[in-house]
C-alpha cells in the first residue's frame, strides 16, 4: 500500500536490516507497537517531542484549538503569539513565517537569499541534511546516507548546477555569486557532529566578505539546544534560520525566519513567493506554544545534565565491551560511533561501521530500547526519560555491546 511500507524511507530499517515496528500509541518515553511491546524511545518522533510523547499540556491545548476549528486559510492571533515567542527567543528572528515541514523551511530560505541577493549559487556541507527539495539533495545526509545514495533519482542537473557542497567544519572560500551558505550548526544528520572551535565564526567571516547570506538550518537545534538554540550557545547570528520539529510540538509545523530587511523581499510586502495551505495551523500553533511553555532555564539544564550522563556511561559500557565507541554529545544530543578515530565530518562519519552499530540496534530493540534505526542519525533523549530510565538505558547498553562483542 505504501511504497517500502512507510511514509518517510529512514522508518524502514534500511540501514538495520529487519522489519520496523508499527508504533500503536507512545507516552512520556515510551512507545507502544501494535504487538503490545514497549520501548524506550530514543527516536522521540525526531527531536520533535522533547517533552516526551503526549505531554498532558500539549495534548490538552491541541484537543482544545480543534474543538474551534482544524484550518481556516486565514490569519489567527496564535501564528502570531508563535513568532513573538520565536522573535523572543531566537536572536537572528526578527520576522517569521511559519510552514509546515522543514523541508519547506529550507527550500524557502534558499528562496528568500536568492531574492534578496539575487545571485543564485548555494553552498552546503556534505553529509548535512536540509529536508527533500531539490537543490540540497547533493550528498546529504539521514535517509539519503542510510541509503548511500549521492543524491536523487528524479533531480535534474539543472536543479543542483548552482548548489556546491563541500566538506563540513571546514571553511570554504565564498565567491561573490554565492546567495547563501545553509549549515547544521551542529550536525545530527551524519551522525552528531559538533561544529570544530571557529567554524562557525569563520563562516559568518566569509559570508560577510562576499556578500552571501549565513542561513543555520536548526531544525534540530532549535529549541533543543536552549531556547536561542546553537546561534545562542556558539555566539554567531545568521542571516536566516529555519526551525522545525520541537517548535512544532510533533505537529506539522516548522519556521523560517531572519533580519527584517531580508525577509522583506518575501510576498506579499516583496517579489519572492512563498505560500501554504496549511501554513501556521491553528492545532500546530497551540501544540507548539504549550512546548514552549514549558521549556524553561531549569528544563534545559535538566535535559543537558541527563544527556551527558547518558552519553558518558554509554561510552564507559561499550568500550568495557572491547569495542571502538565514540559517544558525542553536544548539549541534550547524543550520538554514538563505532570507531576509533574522532569524527569531524561526513567522510569519517562513513568510516565508522554501519554493521556494528545495525547489530548494536536490534540488541537493543530486543531489550527494549528503540535507537535511530541508521548510524546516520542523532539520539534525542527527552524531558520525560527520568534519571532512572537513562540508567536502565546504559545497563542495557552494556549487554548488547558484550552480545555483539
Ligand atoms: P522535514 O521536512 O523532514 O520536516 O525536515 C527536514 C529537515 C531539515 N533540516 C534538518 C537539520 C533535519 O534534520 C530535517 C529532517 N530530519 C530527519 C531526521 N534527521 C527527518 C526524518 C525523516 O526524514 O523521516
Amino acid at each position: 500500500m505504501l511504497p517500502g511500507g512507510v511514509d518517510s524511507p529512514v522508518r524502514a530499517f534500511g540501514a538495520v536490516g529487519g522489519t520496523p515496528y508499527f508504533v500503536a500509541r507512545a507516552e512520556g518515553a515510551y512507545v507502544w507497537d501494535v504487538e503490545g511491546r514497549r520501548y524506550t524511545d530514543y527516536v522521540q518522533s525526531w527531536g520533535a517531542s522533547i517533552l516526551g510523547h503526549a505531554n498532558p499540556a500539549v495534548v490538552d491545548a491541541v484537543q482544545r484549538a480543534a474543538r474551534d476549528g482544524t484550518s481556516f486559510g486565514a490569519p489567527t492571533e496564535r501564528e502570531v503569539l508563535l513568532a513573538e515567542a520565536i522573535r523572543e527567543r531566537v536572536p537572528s528572528c526578527e520576522r517569521v513565517r511559519l510552514v509546515s515541514s522543514g523541508t519547506e523551511a529550507t527550500m524557502s530560505a534558499i528562496r528568500v537569499a536568492r531574492g534578496y541577493t539575487g545571485r543564485d549559487r548555494i553552498v552546503k556541507f556534505a553529509g548535512c541534511y536540509h529536508g527533500h527539495v531539490d537543490e540540497l539533495l547533493v550528498t546529504a545526509g539521514s535517509g539519503v546516507a542510510t541509503f548511500g545514495l549521492p543524491g536523487s533519482a528524479g533531480v535534474p542537473a539543472g536543479a543542483v548546477a548552482d548548489t556546491v557542497v563541500v566538506p563540513y567544519n571546514v571553511v570554504p572560500q565564498i565567491g561573490d555569486d554565492v546567495a547563501c551558505v545553509i549549515v547544521e550548526p551542529v550536525a545530527a544528520n551524519m551522525g552528531l557532529v559538533a561544529p570544530a572551535p571557529g567554524f562557525l565564526e569563520g563562516l559568518r567571516g566569509a559570508c560577510d566578505g562576499a556578500g552571501a547570506l549565513l542561513v543555520f538550518d536548526e531544525v534540530v537545534t532549535g529549541f533543543r539546544l536552549g531556547p536561542g538554540g546553537a546561534q545562542e550557545r556558539y555566539g554567531v547570528t545568521p542571516d536566516l534560520t529555519t526551525l522545525g520539529k520541537v517548535v512544532g510540538g510533533g505537529l506539522p509545523l516548522a519556521a523560517f525566519g531572519g533580519r527584517e530587511e531580508v525577509m522583506s523581499v518575501l510576498a506579499p510586502d516583496g517579489p519572492v513567493y512563498q505560500a501554504g495551505t496549511l501554513s501556521g495551523n491553528p492545532l500546530a500553533t497551540a501544540a507548539g506554544l504549550a512546548v514552549l511553555e514549558q521549556l524553561d532555564g531549569a528544563a534545559y539544564r535538566r535535559l543537558e545534565g541527563r544527556a551527558g550522563q547518558l552519553a558518558g556511561w554509554l561510552a564507559d559500557v561499550v568500550g568495557e565491551a572491547g569495542l571502538d565507541v565514540i559517544v558525542p554529545s553536544v548539549g541534550p544530543l547524543v550520538g554514538l560511533f563505532f570507531t576509533d578515530r574522532p569524527v569531524t565530518d561526513y567522510e569519517s562519519a562513513k568510516a565508522a561501521d554501519p554493521k556494528l552499530y545495525a547489530r548494536f540496534f536490534h540488541e537493543m530493540l530486543a531489550r527494549g530500547v528503540a535507537l535511530p534505526p541508521s548510524p546516520f542519525e542523532t539520539w534525542f533523549p527527552s524531558l520525560a526519560h527520568t534519571k532512572d530510565e537513562l540508567e536502565r538505558t546504559a545497563d542495557l547498553a552494556a549487554a548488547a555491546a558484550r552480545a555483539i562483542a
